[in-house]
């Protein structure tokens, strides 16, 4: 079948893969989100169904003062001997740790924590070791892809932390993974930054610890080149094979908004290309070291689309995340509504604010809800970060009730528009096209255009950040609110 690019849309960055039993598993990072690291479960690596969090415990991460942004990074997925392995960088407090469960529908364990720093850890298991491998810097000082052998029980070091490759020459040399394949050790790794200038690189060795010679032809994998090509920023993959011999590379990427002067809003997606092996055991991707927008993966099988999410057929645990740790007194969720109690932080801080949000899917659709206020404010915004955000919300008065429409841009904060309410109740409506998001407010039947905003505003571009927009249903400044009939259509 030929399968469309990106094959998980939205805030879904640094995704890696593994097969167990005859499936595939996948996990991406989720930096300032709780629960932390979601795992996708797929039977043909093109429909992904998210089945649970890694992190769902404040005992194994700690999310209390991370900035936007930091928190969990990049992890990795392996299964060996019956164990899943996911591994990742806090990078808050720079650690490197792996949680274990056999039951990946179940809880994971507590952390255990290794004493090799960086970024990006990755595990490879072979002939009875196990090697944890990372983007830091060695016991002697020196930058790059760094490596030590760990006792997988206790998370020890055997060995000394020690560079084996230092990359093609691109800046950010980072996501290393090892594979053994054909008796041949490959180390594939990303560099250029996770931007418009990222790319996918790697290196052989016959022994784990090197020497790891470069692939000739680096970047193996870039869209560097493409300009006004909408896939921009390909890089940080896992490679996996498909049960029919095909060989992929799971990476990340975004698309863009635009030709030129170009962003993105929608954070870094899940990308899937073709890998072909040569005679001499290197490799190449997709359709000249680039990724286009559909490729062939062999199955008769159809693509499942996704364009409704309601509070019914949404799942609270899998698709709905916090921020940091949410104090859950505050949080009454069922499928005929949620009910959001105020907490003491604002969205414009970077806390706990009472908040649940689902991301932003696609470029185009509809959300709606319908929100009642009991005092202060009760409403739903786009949200990339605390400083980067448009709210529409129902909110008391001295007066009596009001919908609002606010727009947070960096230092510039302003309420929009206004109007009055006759109650407590309105039904909120986000609109959303590639260039901008518009607002409406509708009483008792009559819909109320409150103004509009430009997508760019909330983009990476903008705001920085490794994340994208979600959707957050939210309670602030001594409101309760409660929402219920959202529903969010895209086209
Ligand atoms: C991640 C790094 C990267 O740790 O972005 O795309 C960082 N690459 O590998 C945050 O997602």
């Amino acid at each position: 079948m030929i399968y469309q690019n990106p094959i998980i849309s939205g805030f879904y960055p640094d995704p890696s893969v593994c097969e167990a039993e005859g499936k595939y598993y996948l996990v991406c990072s989720s930096f300032q989100y709780f629960p932390g690291v979601p795992i996708f479960e797929s039977e043909d690596l093109v429909n992904w169904k998210q089945i649970g969090h890694a992190l769902t415990r404040k005992s194994q991460v700690q999310l209390e003062n991370v900035s936007s942004s930091g928190g969990v990074f990049a992890p990795t997925i392996r299964y060996h001997e019956g164990v899943f392995y996911m591994v990742t960088t806090n990078d808050t407090t720079h650690q490197n740790f792996y949680v274990y469960t056999d039951d990946i529908y179940g809880e994971w364990s507590e952390p255990v924590y290794i004493d090799q720093g960086g970024i990006d850890p990755s595990l490879l298991f072979d002939g009875g070791k196990v090697y944890f491998i990372s983007n830091g810097t060695d016991d002697y000082g020196v930058g790059g892809i760094t490596q030590c052998e760990i006792d997988i029980k206790t998370g020890k070091k055997l060995t000394p932390s020690k560079n084996i490759w230092q990359g093609s020459g691109g800046r950010y040399l980072e996501s290393p993974h090892m594979y053994k394949i054909n008796g041949s050790y490959y180390l594939m790794a990303a560099e250029g930054g996770t931007e418009y200038g990222h790319m996918i690189t790697y290196a052989r060795s016959d022994d784990p610890w090197g020497e790891f010679k470069g692939y000739e032809k680096n970047p193996v994998l870039t869209n560097r080149n493409l300009g006004g090509f909408e896939i921009q920023g390909v890089g940080h993959g896992d490679l996996i094979q498909a049960k029919s011999g095909e060989w992929f590379v799971i990476h990340l990427g975004f698309r863009q908004i635009g030709q030129y002067d170009t962003f993105h809003h929608l954070g870094r997606e899940v990308f899937m290309t073709p890998i072909h092996f040569g005679a001499d055991g290197n490799f190449t991707a997709g359709s000249n070291g680039t990724t286009g927008r559909s490729y062939e993966i062999s199955g008769d099988f159809v693509r499942q689309e996704h364009k409704l999410f309601t509070f019914e057929n949404t799942d609270i645990s899998l698709d709905w995340v916090y921020l940091r740790h949410p104090d859950l007194d505050n949080y009454k969720l069922s499928a005929q509504g949620f009910e959001l109690t105020a907490g003491e932080a604002t969205l414009d801080e970077p806390k706990s604010p009472t908040f649940i949000g689902i991301r932003q899917r696609a470029f185009v659709g509809e959300l709606s809800c319908e929100v009642t206020t009991e005092g202060g404010e009760a409403g739903i915004t786009v949200y990339m970060d605390e400083n980067h955000h448009y709210d529409i919300a129902v909110r008391q008065t001295d007066e009596g009730f009001e919908a609002i429409l606010r727009l947070n841009i960096g230092d510039v904060k302003c309420v929009q528009n206004s109007v009055k309410l006759r109650g407590s109740t309105a039904t909120l409506g986000i609109g959303m096209n590639n260039y901008a998001y518009t607002f409406t407010v509708t009483e008792n039947g009559a819909a109320l255009h409150l103004g509009g905003a430009q997508t760019r505003y909330v983009s990476t571009e903008v705001a920085g950040g490794f994340t994208g927009v979600l959707f957050g249903l939210y309670a602030q400044r001594g409101g309760k609110g409660r929402f219920k009939k959202f529903e969010i259509k895209y086209q």
